[in-house]
């Protein structure tokens, strides 16, 4: 491809709005431009990498034994009130009406639509197991999109649904997904990693996600290099640290007697820091309490001083849809209490009480008084507060060890470029969705869901693959292999050689970006840099010579070879 036949727009500044190395290096390299918030169009250098992520996804899923589709992404309000999302879902489901007025959503996900599908044209447990799967753009209107193609609101799927007569059966279709998962993203060049994961509002039961390791990203994962464990935070279970806690009922302090609980005035004494330094005791002394309300139930969460309320985990264990923080009117008129000072003690009969089990653990604490500037010191669970449900509650924490094998954890920040769920009969109970079995019962499909971000995986191998000058594209991904510049187009040697060697590497069938244009040769190897193709061919002044320079994108230094040689050297490269 000629430069001057493309649009390459690049950008020699970084773009003001652009935060990360993905979003900064896609718009400078002209990768993308953005048409709205969250919205973006594929430039075409950007659209052929999304080629490349597209063609490597589908070896793999028709390799896996799954079928590509398409499902429209027009949905007749109908199909999601049939399974119960139309109301669910709040502002991030798009909504539309047809000319007659007729309510649609935009797709944000197909769980409806392929089960609604299928369970129209499959009916026999002969034609099970059946795994669809589409690449298909997906709309989500996202509070905050941001960091470019990382979280759009108009973003670029793979869903793939499996159907399966029995548990077994879903269970055989997850780990063949599993496997085409993690032979993609190796493919893709991709450091990741595959955690265990929530299963949130969707529901089911195991749940996968791969995550691609990078600072940028919004997910923190927990891993054990001892037995391999591995977790989304939102579930990740763990040993506290040194400070585990002590046995129930020993004395932290070799005290023998009970501890006697006392009131004790702390003028504006209201966060864990200011509790420790105040009373000058150790934050896993004192009792944290949260107020939340959880399907519009109040509630009170108890973790220890220096622990993190995991809302995910809470929800859970409360098997609650909705759960947020109570505001500081319902601190006192719900709970009777001031924020700042809320404590287990003495709540009021319809306050549910969750406490983390290190608190059980806790001989003589410290919690709010429930009135503005005190605390109670001396205070023992379940003699002095009543806990409805006890579960794990609290995040991992740096320092804490694994639970299977005991070896310290390691935390890292990650990219969720897939999720993998086992759906169960979720959707074809709610859809009706069913086939006859081998004695003629009609039972309703037993589904998992997959998905890949296509167009974020392809922002989260830049922001894998980058160095300060630019883009360092995996060979499988890069829009072309070989970047031809010519240092003097107006000098006819120059000119001859550099189009001969497009015209036979081209014939070779090797992808080839000329730089033809009339520009500055460092403005032209800027370019080159920040674009990122993997291997850079220079004609210049040794054209005479019939030699060329040549310069690997992954390495800093560049090497001359017979223009001849060129196309072995590439081939091998
Ligand atoms: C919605 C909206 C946003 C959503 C969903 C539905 C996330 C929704 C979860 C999934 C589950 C799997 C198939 C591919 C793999 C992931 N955000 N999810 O269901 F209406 Cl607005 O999408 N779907």
């Amino acid at each position: 491809m000629r430069w001057n036949d493309t649009l390459i727009p690049t950008l020699r500044d970084d773009p003001s709005d652009a935060e990360t190395n993905s979003h900064r290096f896609m718009l400078r390299a002209g990768l993308i431009r953005q048409l709205a918030a969250g919205v973006y169009s594929y430039l075409p250098l950007g659209l052929r990498v999304l080629r490349n992520v597209e063609r490597i996804i589908r070896e793999e899923m028709d390799n896996a034994g799954a079928v590509e589709a398409l499902l429209p992404s027009l949905h007749p309000a109908e199909l999601w009130q049939r399974s119960g999302r139309w109301d669910a879902y709040g502002d991030e489901l798009m909504r539309l009406k047809d000319r007659h007025g007729r309510p649609f959503a935009l797709g944000a996900t197909h769980e409806e639509a392929i089960t609604s599908l299928v369970g129209d044209e499959v009916k026999s447990y002969k034609k099970l197991p059946l795994t669809l799967y589409q690449i298909q753009t997906k709309f989500r209107d996202e509070r905050r999109p941001r960091y470019g193609l990382m979280r759009g609101r108009e973003f670029i799927m793979k869903d793939a649904y499996s159907f399966d007569a029995s548990a077994e059966g879903l269970d055989r279709s997850y780990k063949r997904m599993y496997d085409a998962y993690a032979a993609i993203f190796a493919r893709c060049g991709l450091t990741f990693r595959a955690v265990e994961a929530d299963s949130g509002s969707i529901g089911g039961t195991d749940t996968h996600e791969f995550m691609a390791l990078s600072d940028v990203g919004e997910d923190t994962i927990v891993h054990c290099r001892g037995c391999g464990y591995a977790a989304n935070m939102e579930l990740a279970v763990s040993l506290g640290g040194e400070g585990s806690p002590s046995p129930a009922g020993a004395a932290d302090s070799g005290e023998g007697a009970p501890p006697v609980v006392r009131e004790i005035e702390t003028p504006n004494v209201r966060t864990i820091a200011e509790l420790t330094r105040f009373l000058g005791v150790e934050s896993r002394r004192i009792v944290k309490s949260i107020a939340l309300v959880a399907d519009g139930r109040p509630v009170v969460a108890l973790v220890r001083g220096d622990r993190e309320l995991n809302e995910t985990k809470l929800k859970r264990l409360l098997g609650a849809d909705s759960l947020d923080m109570m505001t500081e009117t319902d601190v006192a008129e719900k709970l009777g209490s001031v924020a700042g000072y809320i404590g287990p003690v003495g709540l009021p009969g319809n306050v549910a009480i969750a406490a983390d089990e290190e608190i059980r653990g806790m001989p003589h604490a410290v919690v709010g008084a429930g009135a503005a500037d005190r605390h109670r010191t001396g205070v023992r669970p379940e003699r002095d507060f009543r806990v409805d449900v006890w579960g794990d509650i609290r995040s991992a924490a740096e320092g804490d060890r694994c639970t299977r094998c005991g070896e310290p954890l390691s935390f890292d920040k990650g990219i969720e470029i897939g999720h993998v769920f086992k759906l169960g009969t979720k959707y074809s109970d709610s859809m009706r969705a069913t086939f006859l079995d081998d004695t003629g019962r009609s039972l309703p499909y037993v589904m998992g869901c997959y998905g890949i971000g296509v167009s974020r995986l392809v922002a989260a191998v830049v922001e894998q693959h980058c160095d300060d000058a630019g883009i360092v594209w995996p060979a499988e991904l890069s829009p072309y292999r070989v970047h031809l510049i010519v240092i003097q187009k107006k000098d006819p040697v120059q000119a001859e050689l550099a189009e001969k060697l497009y015209r036979d590497l081209r014939r070779s069938g090797v992808d080839v970006l000329f730089d033809d244009r009339d520009e500055r040769a460092g403005a032209k190897f800027a370019d080159a840099d920040l674009i990122g193709l993997p291997i850079r061919v220079t004609v210049g002044k040794r054209a005479a010579d019939g030699i060329v320079e040549c310069r690997l994108r992954s390495e800093p230094d560049s090497f001359e070879l017979e223009a001849g040689k060129l196309y072995d050297f590439v081939r091998n490269a």
